[in-house]
């Protein structure tokens, strides 16, 4: 068995072709573009790879994405067919995709920003904070990050609305699914957190028509990706009053350009994309264990569907 590694953006291929070593050293590595004999590769390990460049493999079993967001397979046009591809869900990630969407909240929920100016002034001045069982938080997405972040959310005594593709029963959340869900759900929320996919149903989802059905002087957190959001929109939102605050993690392009209106923008809190990552000691043991298992005959594990788009 040979694996393949094409690791794109931000990542270096050694560092993890190392991570995997670390649990194998006996693993048939391939760093691209050095593959070698391509009939002998039969898993691909790969984050933003090159498009085209997977249908070359005649005896692929299994493609592991490097990361929890698949979009940059999906949108490869040459996937080849029938080969299963498996992601990352990892409880670090998860840990650390809660702490970003409470440390976000809680700024919010206590009006830091306002404590900040005072200091500044050197202004010894009570800002008072709304109760947490009266203010709810909105969750875009209940999958493995949303869920685990609505719940920590959840046990800290604020109110939780979650909104899924499918339909959920969640303790001590009010659910919402489906396009009709989510008028609904919006109408009540302080703060909206977007933790979807990027699919073709929630590309540009963060638009005017959604803004607008929030409650005036809401806030928005968005770790999903940027593509997510109409710029242009969500501008206008903090611009009008819509929104108090937006905290963004995730761009149309990154690293996100200088010019870009949010750099400067009173209301924006910017982050590079660092919510959450993977890290080899918490991820390779678990990819070289599923690349394992679907040669012996397994099924994948954590597999995502191309006509789901996730
Ligand atoms: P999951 O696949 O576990 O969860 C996705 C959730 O979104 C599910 O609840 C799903 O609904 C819901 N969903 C998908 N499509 C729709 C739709 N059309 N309408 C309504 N709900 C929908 O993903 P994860 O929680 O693991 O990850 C979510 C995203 O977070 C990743 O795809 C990635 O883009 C982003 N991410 C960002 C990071 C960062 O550092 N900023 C780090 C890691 C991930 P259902 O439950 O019904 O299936
Ligand atoms: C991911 C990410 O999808 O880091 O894993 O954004």
């Amino acid at each position: 068995m040979a694996i393949l590694i094409q690791i794109g953006e931000f990542h270096s291929q050694e560092t993890w072709r190392d991570g995997f070593l670390a649990v194998d050293p006996e693993l048939d590595l391939r760093l691209w573009p050095d593959v070698g004999d391509p009939a002998e590769i039969e898993a691909v390990i790969v984050w933003h790879h090159v498009h085209g460049s997977l249908t070359q493999f005649p005896n692929l079993k299994v493609i592991c994405n490097l990361g929890a967001g698949v979009e940059a397979i999906f949108h490869d046009p040459d996937l080849p067919a029938d080969v299963p591809i498996s992601r990352v869900v990892d409880p670090r990630l998860t840990r650390s995709m809660a702490e970003y969407v409470l440390l976000h909240v809680l700024r919010y929920h206590r009006r830091f920003a306002e404590n900040q100016e005072f200091q500044a002034a050197r202004q010894w001045k009570y800002v008072p904070s709304d109760d947490a069982a009266d203010t709810t938080i909105g969750f875009l997405g209940m999958g493995a990050l949303g869920l685990h972040s609505a719940e920590k959310i959840r046990n800290l005594g604020f109110r939780v609305a979650g909104w899924s593709r499918t339909e959920k029963s969640i303790e001590g959340m009010e659910m919402y699914h489906g396009p009709e869900g989510l008028g609904p759900f919006l109408g009540g929320l302080k703060m909206l957190v977007c933790l979807l996919p990027l699919t073709a149903e929630t590309s540009g989802i963060i638009n005017n028509d959604l803004l607008a059905q929030l409650p005036d002087d809401s806030f928005f957190i968005n770790a999903g990706r940027g593509q997510h959001v109409v710029d242009e929109d969500l501008l206008a939102a903090l611009d009008s009053g819509k929104l108090s605050g937006a905290t963004l993690d995730v761009f149309h392009v990154e690293p996100l350009p200088k010019e870009h209106a949010f750099w400067t923008h009173p209301k924006v809190t910017i982050t590079p994309h660092n919510a959450a990552d993977s890290f080899p000691r918490d991820v390779c043991p678990q990819i070289i264990g599923n690349i394992k298992g679907v040669l012996s005959g397994k099924p994948p594990m954590n597999e995502v569907k191309l006509d789901r788009g996730y």
